[in-house]
């Protein structure tokens, strides 16, 4: 024992992080040091399926190869220009993604957060300047329990305290409604002038996996088309393959699309809102921008990221291997006294763990699982997410279930 410590290079790597670095996660125990498509190793060496990809950002695989090469390529060319000048990337990679998902226009941006602010933005002064919402009345409406990231306007709608609370004044304008409820979105539409847009995640990855009944996401379709507001697709987590279909929204054509990690295949931060000309017209030069948005790195990363999720028909594979792997642990659940459901869609899944909230047990899978060589995460303490990149086999899907229910028998009760 004494002599397996002295052997593990990771709390090198975890004492620098707790005493230099800001305590604002609760990482599982374990420092990588490699990746290559669906494997991950740490730094002693010991090999892992990555059932996490990210946050859905590494949809394509660790390291993809064709990633790797374009990035060596460009790296020596040329990196970053500012949008104080064009670039010779750009306007392909705009081009190959309007056409891709059916819009006029791109938007390029960074991080998730930063495609929600943006959209947010589009949508208030569409409002404004089309439908002649009074100034500074526009209301927008969100869903409780949401996830759309971490910055001071976002945090504002969000249902969840530790992300918001001590972080006030907040930014007003938001009306929440439950998710998976077009009664309730109706009868805010009937009643209040003001609203613009009705921003949605078509699954509610953070709140544990949340997917709504097979007409929701239509429904609102209907609905924002009747009251003539904007609907505004986050598809961060859930776009570009993860859950069986290019978009979860399917056929449904939300007014703005957003965008982010995996359209990058986990190697830079890449986001991007979509919608159609009349809608982006409103933004106007020195209106809206930043720095590294739309550089000719990022442009030539998106427009492969996105190639390779076609070439590879990544979204076809998600959708096959999704329905293997509920229906097996849908098996195992039949003897289970411990897991109460799985849930999800294409290779977006959970388990909930039949515990209280704030039990250990999730948290205590997970490093079993780590042990048995493969990282998951817990949500909402206990919900288990389980997403592993999309470039994954069935042999190696069928290899992972039996490290996961194997890891399970050992915690029933
Ligand atoms: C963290 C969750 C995932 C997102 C949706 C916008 C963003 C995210 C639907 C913002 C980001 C991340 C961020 C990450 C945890 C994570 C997450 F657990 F919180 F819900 F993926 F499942 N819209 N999601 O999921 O994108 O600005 O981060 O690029 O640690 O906060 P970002």
């Amino acid at each position: 024992m004494a002599q397996e410590i002295l052997n593990d290079l990771s709390h090198y790597h975890l004492d620098l992080e707790k005493k230099y670095g800001a305590h604002d996660y609760h990482p599982l125990p374990v420092v990588l040091a490699k990746g290559e498509g669906v494997y991950l190793w740490d730094v002693n060496g010991k090999k892992y399926y990555d059932f996490l990809s990210s946050y859905s950002a590494v949809n394509q695989g660790h390291c993809h190869p064709k990633l790797v090469e374009l990035i060596k390529e460009q790296a020596e060319i040329l990196t970053l220009t500012s949008r104080a000048f064009h670039n010779n990337k750009l306007g392909e990679y705009m081009e190959y993604a309007t056409k891709l998902f059916g819009y006029d226009q791109l938007l390029p941006m960074n991080t998730g957060a930063e495609g929600v602010e943006t959209s947010i933005k589009i949508s208030r002064k569409w409002g404004y300047l089309k439908k002649r919402v009074e100034d500074n009345k526009a209301k927008i409406i969100v869903c409780d329990n949401n996830f759309h990231g971490r910055t001071t306007t976002v945090i504002s709608f969000s249902s969840h305290a530790g992300s918001k609370d001590y972080f006030g004044p907040h930014t007003p304008g938001f009306i929440h409604i439950p998710h998976n409820d077009l009664n309730a979105l109706e009868n805010i539409l009937a009643k209040e002038k003001n609203v613009v847009s009705f921003l949605v995640e078509p699954i509610q990855g953070e709140a544990g996996v949340v997917v709504p009944d097979d007409n929701y996401i239509k429904g609102v379709r209907e609905l924002c088309t009747k009251y003539n507001i904007l609907m505004i697709a986050d598809e961060i987590q859930t776009g570009l393959g993860r859950t069986g279909s290019l978009l979860a929204c399917g056929d449904v054509r939300p007014d703005i699309l957003i965008l982010a990690k995996a359209l990058s295949g986990g190697t830079y931060p890449i986001s991007a809102v979509l919608c159609d000309s009349e809608i982006m017209e409103v933004i106007q030069p020195g209106q809206h921008g930043s720095t590294y948005g739309g550089n000719p790195f990022a442009a030539s990363i998106a427009k492969k990221s996105l190639e390779i999720l076609i070439e590879e028909k990544l979204p076809e594979n998600a959708k096959k291997l999704g329905e293997i792997f509920r229906s097996k642990i849908n098996d195992y659940i039949k003897t289970s006294n411990i897991v109460k459901l799985v849930r999800g869609k294409g290779l977006l899944n959970a388990i909930v763990i039949d515990d209280h909230s704030e039990s250990q047990t999730a948290w205590n899978i997970c490093l079993k699982l780590r042990d048995n060589g493969l990282l998951a995460k817990p949500t909402q303490g206990n919900i288990i997410r389980f997403a592993p990149p999309l470039v994954m086999t069935e042999d190696q899907l069928n290899e992972c279930i039996e490290i996961i229910t194997s890891t399970l028998v050992d915690f029933e009760k």
